[in-house]
């Protein structure tokens, strides 16, 4: 039987993952953890413990008491605010993941950590970007996922634990809000789209990115932790989308269902600068191959969700 810790269990991956995989591994089967304890269905519905990734003992003295054969590790400071916090990111994401590795190769566990898109830079080949090329990425978030991305293999390879995980582009969801991403864009321009009828869009017209709903990302994660690791020849970093598109795109699909929404621009150089050096779509080829992942949300689909959704939330008449 799975027994799961999920660290960054109250992010805006982990809010939802957590309540997926209790549903259906149950919720004692599930630890989540975070940096403090807040009200959440997340620490109300099954086991939680407050933890500092950067902590390696109080990670090794939860995966003991809970018997834990899985680490999903989302603890993250993620490309804008790594920029502002460039010494931060490397702390969390590189100092806390390797005290993930070490943990999870004493204690026989397996290892899900994600990367991203921003594993790749400048110079990668931007349309269709290849599962196997050029990763010199040239922001403190993408280093550390590109290192990410190294150092789980090191640990497959050298120790045998085994790690997994994908390049997740943009994720959009309407339960919890994302945490200073570049991509941030795409979901708070629903909410404003609902509450204001206006946006003001933080990156130019033709910024292409790649975008994933949240509930394909989920599936994503189980499916891949679930998969025959015999047909993994990636294993670690798969390149994984459902949609790529620019605000212009979403916008537009907004108006379908808003039809008074308008959207100007602001354009915030430093935002600009890092979705610049990323990929405008990926090729998701090796996923779909090994692993037979199949995403179900396009832009039309997720656009009517997340509206439906966010008015549900947001008290906001249909
Ligand atoms: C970010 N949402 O913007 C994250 C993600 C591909 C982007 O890694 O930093």
């Amino acid at each position: 039987m799975k027994k799961f810790l999920i660290t960054g269990a109250l992010g805006q991956i982990g809010s939802e993952l957590a309540m997926e995989l209790r549903k259906r591994y149950g919720n004692e089967n599930v630890v989540a953890s975070d940096l403090s304890k807040r009200e959440s269905i997340v620490v109300e519905s099954g086991p939680f413990e407050v933890l500092d990734i950067t902590d390696s003992d109080k990670l090794d003295e939860i995966v003991k008491k809970h018997e834990i054969n899985w680490i999903i590790n989302l603890a993250a400071i993620l490309s804008a605010v790594g920029e502002k916090n460039p010494s931060l990111a490397w702390e969390i994401n590189m100092n806390g993941l390797f005290n993930v590795l070490e943990v999870a190769r004493e204690n026989n566990c397996a290892v899900f950590t994600p990367s991203s898109i921003a594993a790749f830079g400048p110079n990668t080949p931007k349309d269709d970007t290849p599962q196997d090329t050029i990763q010199r990425p040239n922001t403190m978030y993408g280093v550390t996922k590109v290192s990410g991305e190294l150092l789980c293999d090191y640990y497959y390879e050298k120790f045998g634990v085994d790690t997994r995980g994908v390049r997740f582009p943009g994720l959009i969801s309407y339960s919890t809000l994302p945490g200073g991403g570049t991509t941030d864009y795409a979901v708070h321009i629903y909410y404003e789209a609902l509450k204001k009828g206006k946006f003001t869009c933080p990156l130019d017209e033709d910024t292409y990115m790649d975008m994933m709903y949240m509930p394909d990302a989920i599936n994503a994660i189980i499916d891949l932790i679930e998969a025959d690791a015999s047909k993994l020849k990636h294993r670690n970093a798969f390149n994984v989308t459902a949609m790529s598109f620019n605000p212009e795109m979403i916008a537009n699909e907004i108006k379908k269902h808003i039809s008074e929404f308008t959207m100007d621009y602001d354009v915030n150089n430093d935002l600009q600068k890092i979705a610049n050096s990323w990929p405008n779509s990926l090729d998701d080829s090796a996923a779909k191959k090994e692993w037979d992942w199949n995403p179900k949300y396009d832009l039309e689909a997720m656009t009517k969700d997340m509206l439906d959704k966010l008015k549900e939330k947001l008290n906001i008449e249909k």
